[in-house]
């Protein structure tokens, strides 16, 4: 297969990523406690076809098999999440040892197999226990996170070298504490709980990126976010208006506090009383020292004026390229985007190294004929985001890392099993796992990448 290389540092990293309950199962195995999304999962008539992750793709029993796969394919890094609830069943106090001992285990045999663990410690799946207190909308819940992080990074920060604190906060708060279709699954009839959310979310994030430095000596430490990669549907002044306000309720939001600004003040006007209780020092705990910035990339938004019809709040109201094509989710195909926001925050914030800690494409992969799995949208995908991406080195951008969402089919939230974003196929029946094409594809490519001079 032809390769698109763009010419990547000799210590590029080249990776793929999953996260803990979209592919553990074990739900119920060895201490672990209940998390909201075993709870949410389980709630007829929120998950298609009823799915739940209490089997997914059995990695917890499976891991070594699935590490020499991840050696198989050549993979430098394998970022994966770990479940709060294996660590403290109840979201603080009593540790459950075995829930530690687990990602020991996968950290050991990960390391043994040359392949660099990147842990992401929020992926979601917050202690049941936790959100019968409120959640994220309670501020105690950062104080029960920092908890977490100590035990976590006591017991793995002497071989875990990089660290995620949290895991695309616009889903967690969004779609969890406003639309409600991700766990916990609270609808609000105003952002001012997703909003509350997130300021919780971030005091965490900070108090994490304290415990982090002390624990783990050396490590780099930072914050995956799903920025919106937005582009006004046209020139006229209402839609680039529109498209700004977008950006800023997405993308400015997530990305001031973060870097000392704190909110938005356009943000701000606009959320008026909406907008969450700032306490005394809240802004300089989220602005912590990051190490990078990690980017979740998938696909560009188009933003219109929304005045008449479109969101009552922001009035933007989103726009289809018709041209483009779309991936199983529905989802605009434009790799060029993938560029801009590298470019974007490496511009516009002092961000010291961009890692995209996702990209990919869920396609309706058929079932193995034999051992293949002929997946060629999801290989042209690849070529083309990568080599998007990897012009943004050329112009100056830190971008030092990149992983593939997915190393295999899993769990996808509330789509259940119907989407694969794998570059292994899955066979839930049987949990027999089969390299695609664009699994070789990337094998194929991180080789002839691998060592390569500037
Ligand atoms: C996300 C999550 C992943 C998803 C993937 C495809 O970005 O939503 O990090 O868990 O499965 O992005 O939607």
């Amino acid at each position: 297969m032809s390769n698109n290389a763009t010419p990547f540092p000799k210590d590029f990293v080249w990776g793929a990523a999953t996260a803990s309950y979209q592919i553990e199962g074990a739900i119920h195995e060895d201490g672990r406690g209940v998390s909201i999304w075993d709870t949410f999962s389980a709630t007829p008539g929120k998950i298609v076809n009823g799915d739940t992750g209490a089997v997914a793709c059995d990695h917890y029993h499976r891991w070594e098999g699935d590490i020499a796969l991840m050696r198989q394919l050549g993979l430098k890094a394998y970022r994966f999440s770990i479940a709060w609830p294996r660590i403290l069943p109840q979201g603080r106090g009593q540790v459950n040892e075995a829930g530690l001992d687990f990602y020991e285990k996968l950290v050991d045999g990960l390391l043994a197999a040359g392949i660099t663990p990147w842990v992401t410690l929020y992926h979601w799946d917050l202690p049941q226990a936790l959100e019968d207190e409120g959640g994220w909308l309670n501020r105690a819940t950062s104080e029960a996170f920092a908890e977490y992080t100590e035990v976590v990074t006591k017991r793995l920060g002497g071989k875990v070298k990089n660290w995620i604190t949290f895991n695309e906060p616009w889903c967690s708060c969004v779609l969890g504490y406003h639309n409600g279709i991700h766990a916990p699954g609270r609808v609000s009839h105003t952002v001012a709980d997703s909003l509350t959310a997130l300021h919780t979310t971030y005091l965490a994030h900070g108090k994490a990126m304290a415990i982090i430095r002390r624990n783990s000596p050396g490590a780099k430490a930072g914050i995956t976010l799903n920025l919106s990669q937005v582009y006004p549907a046209s020139d006229s002044e209402a839609d680039k208006a529109a498209a700004w306000r977008h950006d800023g309720y997405q993308n400015r939001w997530y990305l001031d506090p973060l870097y000392g600004r704190g909110y938005p003040a356009d943000m701000l006007a606009i959320y008026g009383d909406l907008a969450p209780q700032v306490q005394p020092g809240d802004f300089e705990l989220m602005a912590a020292e990051t190490d990078f910035l990690g980017l979740n990339y998938y696909a560009p938004t188009y933003i219109g004026d929304g005045t008449e019809g479109g969101d009552p709040l922001l009035k933007t109201r989103w726009v289809r390229r018709e041209e483009l094509a779309v991936t199983a989710m529905d989802w605009s195909i434009y790799p060029d985007g993938l560029y801009d926001q590298i470019m974007r925050v490496s511009r516009d914030y002092p961000v010291k190294e961009v890692y995209v800690t996702e990209n990919g494409a869920a396609y309706d992969d058929a079932a193995p004929t034999g051992d293949a799995v002929h997946d060629e949208l999801r290989v042209a995908y690849y070529q083309q985001h990568i080599a998007a991406a990897g012009r943004s080195i050329a112009d100056g951008a830190p971008f030092k890392g990149y992983f593939a969402w997915s190393l295999m089919d899993n769990y996808e939230w509330a789509f259940g099993y119907t989407k694969r974003f794998g570059i292994i196929y899955v066979d839930y029946e049987t949990q027999k796992r089969t390299i695609k094409d664009s699994g070789l594809w990337y094998r194929d490519f991180i080789a002839a990448n691998t060592g390569k001079d500037a």
